[in-house]
């Protein structure tokens, strides 16, 4: 299956984190796959390579054809498990490295903080930006500060790649995010530490499907 199609259809973004799940990274994986997530992103830090590729293979299985599976970081992991692709960051692997490394079927997505970095990921061959941090957040300790869904627009109307928000979104804010002109959006902490992980997936997904429509 061509997983560079479902990019088009992205709504919630599930990115895993072990150290804030109350229920732990598979059954958050899974329940969000249940509940229509289509992207899930492995990112884990504390792991040793071995555990992680383990465990990147049940989440690619998870995955199947339902969802978009990429790896964090570490595009060994990926390439390991035949991930359909990776996450990187400014400081992570260039993407032309990337690409040569992954080839051009997978997916590469790139943190960007402002335009001028979403303009160059785009060029590079990036498939779509992570917009970072769109409200401040405690979740990833160097964030930097909350940009605010206005932020959005600018770097949505200039580029032709999907636009993921990240960064201090919840429930009460997400509105804002899509309104101001996000393809897709994480919420890990308000996702990964709930009890039900499923619920709180399809809120999210509904949410962002209902401000879609009322914008349109
Ligand atoms: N990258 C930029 S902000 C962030 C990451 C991984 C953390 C987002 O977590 P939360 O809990 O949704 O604010
Ligand atoms: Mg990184």
């Amino acid at each position: 299956m061509d997983k560079r199609k479902l990019l088009a259809k992205i709504d919630f973004y599930l990115v895993t984190d072990s150290g804030l799940s109350k229920k732990r990274t598979l059954s958050d994986v899974r329940n969000a796959v249940e509940a229509g997530c289509r992207i899930v992103q492995y990112r884990e830090k504390d792991r040793s390579t071995k555990e992680m590729v383990k465990e990147a293979f049940l989440i690619k299985e998870i995955c199947e054809d339902k969802a978009i599976f990429l790896v964090n970081d570490r595009i060994d992991v990926a390439m390991a498990v035949d991930a359909d692709g990776v996450h990187i960051g400014q400081d992570d692997m260039p993407i032309a490295i990337a690409r040569q490394l992954l080839g051009d079927d997978k997916i590469i997505g790139l943190t960007v903080h402002n335009l001028k970095e979403a303009l160059e990921a785009e060029q590079d061959g990036a498939d779509y930006v992570g917009l970072s941090p769109i409200f401040d957040t405690s979740t990833k300790e160097d964030a930097g500060k909350g940009i605010g869904p206005e932020s959005i627009k600018g770097v949505k109307n200039a580029l032709n790649i999907p636009i993921v928000a990240i960064g201090g979104i919840n429930k009460e804010n997400c509105m804002s995010v899509v309104r101001g002109g996000a393809d897709s959006l994480v919420a890990i902490s308000a996702v990964v530490c709930s009890d039900d992980v499923k619920s709180e997936t399809k809120y999210f997904i509904d949410m962002i499907r209902i401000t879609r429509t009322n914008l349109s």
